[in-house]
């Protein structure tokens, strides 16, 4: 390859260079990993067809009908939004100005939201691209796209092994116009853990730089001291800070009254101090019920002076309803989904919502028109990924009873099926809110909701009682994560926590009372990024600083995706149901490699099993013949 290099070089063929031409000439040491670009992807799909996909179970791949595309739009002319606020009046100024409309302002979280609830985050980059110049031209109106944070950093990673921060960039490319909003977990970034400082503040400050406008920030605790950290990063950024107040019981019930309207109002007093921007309300299970999100919200209207945006899941059905009351007592922004991607676990539906606000003085701006044409796009994009989807398909106001987070319902159910309880499911949900009031009636939500359900696993599993958990638990082997919340190094519970409990959990380890960030290292990005290069056989300066950022919050995450480009090239730029599934006997398909190089790809035969457990599968690749040998690990 060098000698092809030397030869095809432009100096070289112009006779243009001198016996400096080759030390001067870093490019003639680039060896075309392209040229092998080919048969990498037919590993890839040679793999997937054989073997599956996976997490989901092996079968013939189906026959999807073409998603609906409105491509008129895709060139027309963008208009100005919220985003050209921002760059004009910084986000003091967009506070401002969403404080002055009449209308209700929306958040289309169609791009993270809905899809990380009804479909376990498996939506990939290639189907959000594709809709993504559309949804700018036709929805210019929208306070924002939240399209980043919560599960879809680690999921990108882990199981689309496609590169998030591309996902960033090519959608920030399409859509200039409105603001990108992002779900930070406070301390625990994107992960489930406390980071350190250091590492918080160069995610927000790398996120910021890529795209992201809008951070809402939560503490799964509700523990505000746990916030300080984003809520800082962030306005050093000069991006908008969306402090979170995630909401749980219910303020209408006296039997729970340790969240109560005083103690949401404290905290958003404290949160407006902290210099939050916005303030969200974080219903993360879907428990604001009607009347009583007309009084959360009319009371913290008097409370403090930031906008409103409120969050929920439409799990109980009652999302629309809820809306309907927090609007009328003025919230300022709420967050839908385009409707065939709302609903249930996922948010209320946009379209509906706007037919129910029609005629009002709180009608939102934008066209339902429009919001169909999307919701016709997703409605074909949602059928591939039918492997993922919960099995909820009915309002479900029991979760009025359980109060599992949106997110956390299916995940759960793959959890209990993973250990042998599938068919204790319903005993698990009951276990979680039992342990829920065993460890002191908790904010649950991600990393605390992952706690309590690994507890109510592993208590249904030794079948347990909360009173056998207290009068055996020294001899109990509690998970990992239980004994971390207990230690205290996801934060600080409002109450604290059960001491006998917490005694019993710990055993003789000391738990923490100081942010957990106080106690953590600064971590060493060069040293990371040689660690980083070591692991992996590339120079070190091959790395960008998302990678390293990447590497920093979820190391062996980082390594396996990294592995599997080795392994496969840039797998992203295939289409789903070939992703998911492989190709049919006597398919063909084309692959966009780069703008404008495009394989033609055609599945001729595949060969029987061979004594080492291999099998040859035949292709042609832009007309040539080509075979790849898999492994069968069936
Ligand atoms: C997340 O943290 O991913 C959530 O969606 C919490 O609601
Ligand atoms: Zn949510």
């Amino acid at each position: 390859p060098f000698l092809e290099n030397v030869m095809q070089h432009e100096k070289f063929l112009t006779g243009n260079y001198d016996t400096s031409f080759i030390d001067t000439t870093p490019e003639l040491f680039l060896f075309p990993e392209r040229k092998d670009r080919g048969t990498k992807m037919l590993n890839y799909i040679g793999n997937v067809t054989i073997n599956g996909f996976p997490g989901i179970e092996k079968k013939k791949k189906p026959l999807f009908d073409r998603p609906f595309l409105p491509e008129a739009q895709a060139s027309a002319a963008v208009s100005s939004g919220t985003k050209q606020i921002l760059e004009e009046r910084g986000a003091e100024g967009v506070a401002e100005w969403v404080k002055s409309r009449k209308e209700v302002l929306l958040t289309d979280t169609t791009f993270r939201d809905a899809h990380q609830s009804l479909l376990a985050t498996r939506v990939r980059t290639y189907d959000l691209t594709r809709i993504a110049k559309q949804t700018a031209r036709l929805l210019p109106e929208l306070f924002s796209v939240e399209m980043w944070g919560g599960a879809t950093f680690d999921v990108s990673y882990r199981f689309l092994k496609e590169d998030p921060w591309k996902r960033l960039a090519a959608l920030r490319a399409d859509m200039p116009n409105v603001l990108f909003q992002m779900l930070l977990r406070a301390s625990n970034a994107v992960g489930y853990k406390n980071y350190p400082d250091n590492v918080i503040y160069e995610f927000v400050q790398q996120s910021a730089e890529a795209g992201i406008d809008v951070f809402r920030i939560f503490d799964s605790l509700n523990w505000i001291r746990g916030m300080e950290t984003a809520i800082d990063a962030v306005r050093q950024t000069g991006k908008i800070a969306e402090a979170a107040i995630c909401y749980t019981g219910d303020i209408e019930d006296p039997s729970r009254a340790k969240y109560n309207m005083h103690y949401y109002k404290d905290m958003a007093k404290e949160l407006q101090n902290q210099g939050a921007h916005i303030l969200c309300i974080k219903d993360m299970a879907g428990l604001l019920k009607p009347q009583a999100a007309y009084r959360f919200i009319a009371e913290l209207k008097e409370t403090v002076d930031l906008p409103i945006h409120l969050h929920t899941h439409d799990t109980s059905g009652n999302g629309i309803y809820t809306y309907a009351k927090a609007i009328e007592a003025g919230v300022d922004i709420v967050d839908v989904a385009v409707s065939s991607m709302a609903g249930m676990t996922s948010q209320p539906s946009a379209d509906t919502l706007c037919y129910a606000l029609a005629g009002t003085e709180h009608e939102p701006a934008v066209s339902v028109d429009d919001f169909h044409k999307l919701s016709k796009y997703w409605e074909g994009v949602r059928h591939y990924y039918q492997d993922f989807e919960s099995g909820m398909n009915a309002p479900h106001p029991e979760v009025y009873q359980h109060e599992m987070p949106g997110g956390q319902y299916s995940n759960l159910q793959q959890q209990a099926k993973a250990v042998g309880l599938g068919e204790r499911w319903e005993e698990v949900k009951e276990m979680y809110s039992r342990v829920n009031l065993l460890f002191g009636d908790i904010v649950k939500v991600t990393p605390s909701s992952k706690v309590v359900g690994d507890m109510a696993l592993f208590m249904v599993q030794n079948d347990l009682t909360e009173e056998e958990v207290l009068a055996k638990g020294e001899k109990l082997d509690f998970p990992d994560s239980v004994i971390e919340l207990f230690e205290g190094y996801l934060g600080q519970p409002a109450g604290g926590f059960p001491e006998e409990l917490q005694k019993v959990i710990l055993k003789d380890r000391q738990p923490i009372t100081v942010r957990p960030g106080e106690l953590l290292d600064d971590v060493d990005f060069q040293a990371l990024r040689e660690e980083l290069s070591e692991e992996l056989g590339r120079p070190a300066a091959d790395w960008t600083a998302q990678d390293v950022i990447a590497y920093a919050l979820y190391p062996k995450v980082f390594l396996d995706y990294a592995k599997t480009v080795d392994q496969f090239g840039d797998i992203s730029v295939l289409d789903t149901p070939t992703f998911l599934y492989g190709m049919r006997l006597g398919e063909e398909i084309e692959i966009e490699i780069e703008t404008g190089k495009t394989l033609i790809v055609k599945l001729l035969s595949i060969g029987e099993v061979q004594t080492d457990g291999t099998r040859t599968v035949y292709f042609e690749l832009n007309g040539q013949p080509r075979e790849v040998i898999i492994k069968d690990e069936s």
